[in-house]
């Protein structure tokens, strides 16, 4: 039950933007939870007002008006995400991290089942990303877990040869395949520079927790991914720096055309308590949205989107969610603003 957000929605065909909603959390290693994302932002959703000032300053300060499509859950999404949560329970299970990777017969073919699973997804919302695309519309991807938008990316750096992709997260997700899993959530970004020639860039933005091989992607890769660490981001700021100007970096350090992959635990989590792995630090809501509106501010481009990681909490408490439903507004409203008119 999902056919609106915000309580405005329209039908696919008269909206500008189509939301995608992806209720899968196959390799979520900590905390679950996420495959409620999209039904939890869409409850949430009718708290937001409609009318929102700072988004006033960019021309869209209704985004509804421009016409919003929920798209429902695709059923088959939701029936293979629960086999590959189920199967890789028990490949999380095994783990031993004095042998990583290594997993005993029965094991192993429950994680070729789950990469098997990934995959599928993976085709699915690219040709699914790319009919809507196709058919002239704003394409947004609601999650589930960071695995899920990685077809989506694909299917708009195809459209948008140089592309950028500003990140925000508390992760690098630079793992070449945690635990095995080679669509694991804490892999994404190694998989879209490893595997999209088209994007030409990396950003990332409030990034603290990474291990030393994430280091090490980010330092080796010639410039391709530029990653501004949370403690160097902190840091600056206690000593005085502008949050401004720092979002203006951010912004000048991306090409032309940019699509954003919001992993919500990049904000601070106390905007995010239930998220699968919390990090203390990140961004305040407001840092967020004006990274977000520098970018914009600056002439670029924003070209498509996800929002991952949203998780409800396990007894109806909806704050995630509520958190999730407003910085959708706001990421809803850049979209629209650096967006050309429809055709
Ligand atoms: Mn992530």
């Amino acid at each position: 039950m999902l056919e609106s957000i915000y309580g405005v929605g329209v039908a696919p065909k008269d909206a500008r933007v189509v939301l995608i909603p992806v209720p899968w959390e196959a390799t979520t290693s900590y905390g679950r939870g996420t495959a409620r994302g999209p039904e939890a932002i869409a409850a949430a959703s009718v708290q937001v007002d409609l009318f929102d000032l700072e988004l006033a300053a960019f021309g869209v300060a209704e985004p509804y008006r421009r016409g919003l499509a929920l798209l429902p859950i695709e059923r088959e999404v939701e029936a293979r995400g629960r086999e590959a949560a189920e199967r890789a329970l028990k490949v999380i299970d095994a783990y031993d991290e004095s042998r990583p990777g290594e997993y005993d017969g029965p094991i192993r073919a429950e994680l070729a089942r789950v990469n098997e699973l990934s995959a599928w997804l993976d085709r699915w919302l690219e040709a699914e990303t790319a009919k809507w695309l196709e058919a002239g519309k704003l394409v947004v991807v609601v999650g589930g877990d960071h695995s899920v938008p990685y077809g989506s990316i694909r299917a708009h750096a195809a459209r948008h040869p140089g592309l950028g992709v500003l990140h925000f997260d508390a992760h690098a997700d630079l793992r070449v395949a945690y635990q095995g899993f080679v669509g694991s959530h804490a892999s994404i970004m190694h998989r879209v520079v490893d595997s999209i020639p088209e994007v030409s860039k990396l950003v990332s933005v409030g990034v603290r927790d990474f291990c030393k091989e994430e280091f090490d992607a980010v330092t080796s890769s010639g410039g391709r991914i530029e990653a501004f660490w949370d403690l160097t981001v902190a840091r600056l700021l206690q000593s005085g720096a502008s949050f401004a100007e720092l979002a203006s970096r951010v912004a000048r350090a991306l090409p032309r055309e940019v699509y954003v992959s919001f992993d919500i635990d990049g904000l601070d989590p106390t905007l995010c308590p239930h998220t699968g792995t919390p990090v203390p630090g990140g961004l305040s809501f407001a840092q967020a949205t004006a990274v977000l509106a520098a970018v914009v501010a600056s002439g670029r481009r924003i070209v498509g989107f996800d929002l991952v990681e949203v998780a409800p909490g396990p007894d109806g408490d909806e704050w995630d969610a509520n958190v999730g439903a407003r910085l959708l507004h706001k990421m809803l409203g850049y979209l629209l603003a650096s967006s050309p008119p429809r055709a």
